[in-house]
């Protein structure tokens, strides 16, 4: 079975591939047709191909968020490219809730309600919280840092998020020593998110990562970009920057973080665990079935570069993996 998935995949792309994995995976239970007629309500619902809006939709700020933004910028974090163009990275954005197309979340994430927000945090962990995200933003040290992203499909940028270090999260939570992978989820609206609507995929998005990559200075949650808040195609208010490995593993729309003592079950994994692995880590020696990984071209810019081990990470994360 293995082999027809990825024979099936190899000329096509990463949106076409989710039903077509899920349908070889499960067609024992559902009928072709039956998939057919889904995938059309999907169209209708609103997950068509999208056109590029002239100008990027308004962000409502609060007033927390006010007296935050712009944060000071944290000069360790440097990058070797120009940032990409605001409305580029704006524009461009996997975000499947809100349709398979690149230019679909700008306009159907904004349906997302992102006031009130609750970021739970639970599990093994001798303080469990629940946070209000404008108290968890005025309890947290917020900067500025300039990363690098690299999706798996072979593009990358490069952005100013804001946020705080994910450690600082944890700290204050006070993980017990039993635990080991720190698990991440998306929320669960699929009358708000019709990507969800497909229920054969193993919503809520889901990514984790060991405690010790949790704790590691690089792991970074983003609450805005280019110094203001995050606007819902982002991933607001509150999604993972984990810039050593494949965008994926970046979570976005955050509302619970558990910690647990066994590596959780991932949505990507779950769907296609031989296209991506629990750890994927940005490596340009191992290729992808459908993208070769050793070079890369960023957005907006289309200018090619060589993808470098942990995406030029390695400083802050090789040790991890030795
Ligand atoms: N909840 C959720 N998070 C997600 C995704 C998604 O589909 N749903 N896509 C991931 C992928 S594949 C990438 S490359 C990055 C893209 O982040 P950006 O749109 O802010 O550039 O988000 C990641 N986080
Ligand atoms: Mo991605």
């Amino acid at each position: 079975m293995a082999n027809i998935i990825l024979k099936k995949d190899w000329e096509i792309s990463e949106n076409l591939a989710t039903p077509e994995s899920a349908y070889f995976r499960r067609r024992e239970f559902l009928q072709g047709t039956m998939l057919t007629s889904i995938a059309t309500l999907g169209a209708l619902y609103g997950c068509g191909p999208s056109t590029v809006p002239n100008r990027l939709p308004e962000i409502k700020w609060t007033g927390t968020e006010k007296s935050l933004y712009p944060a000071r910028r944290n000069s360790e974090f440097e990058i070797d490219r120009p940032l990409t163009d605001e409305k580029t990275a704006g524009t461009y954005n996997n975000f499947y809730e809100f349709g398979s197309d690149k230019s679909d979340p700008v306009h159907y994430a904004q349906k997302l309600n992102t006031r009130p927000w609750k970021l739970e945090v639970a599990g093994l962990v001798n303080k469990p919280r629940t946070f209000d995200i404008d108290d968890l933003l005025k309890a947290m040290p917020i900067e500025e840092r300039l990363y690098r992203l690299r999706c798996v499909e072979a593009w990358a940028m490069a952005v100013p998020w804001t946020g705080f270090a994910f450690k600082e999260l944890l700290k204050l939570v006070d993980p017990k020593p039993s635990a080991t992978h720190v698990k991440m989820e998306t929320f669960y609206q699929p009358f708000t998110a019709q990507g969800q609507l497909a229920f054969w995929e193993p919503w809520a998005y889901t990514e984790a990562l060991t405690l010790e990559e949790a704790m590691n200075d690089l792991a970074f949650l983003a609450t805005g970009i280019y110094g203001h808040p995050l606007p819902k195609q982002h991933g607001a208010p509150v999604r993972l920057a984990v810039p050593w490995k494949y965008g994926f593993k970046s979570v976005k729309s955050i509302v619970k973080i558990e910690l647990v003592d066994t590596r959780p079950m991932t949505f990507w994994t779950t769907l296609q665990g031989l296209e991506y692995d629990f750890t994927a880590n940005v490596d340009p020696r191992i290729p992808h079935p459908r993208w070769p990984q050793n070079r890369e071209k960023m957005i907006g810019t289309g200018i090619v570069r060589a993808t470098l081990p942990y995406n030029g990470y390695g400083k802050y994360v090789a040790g991890m993996y030795s």
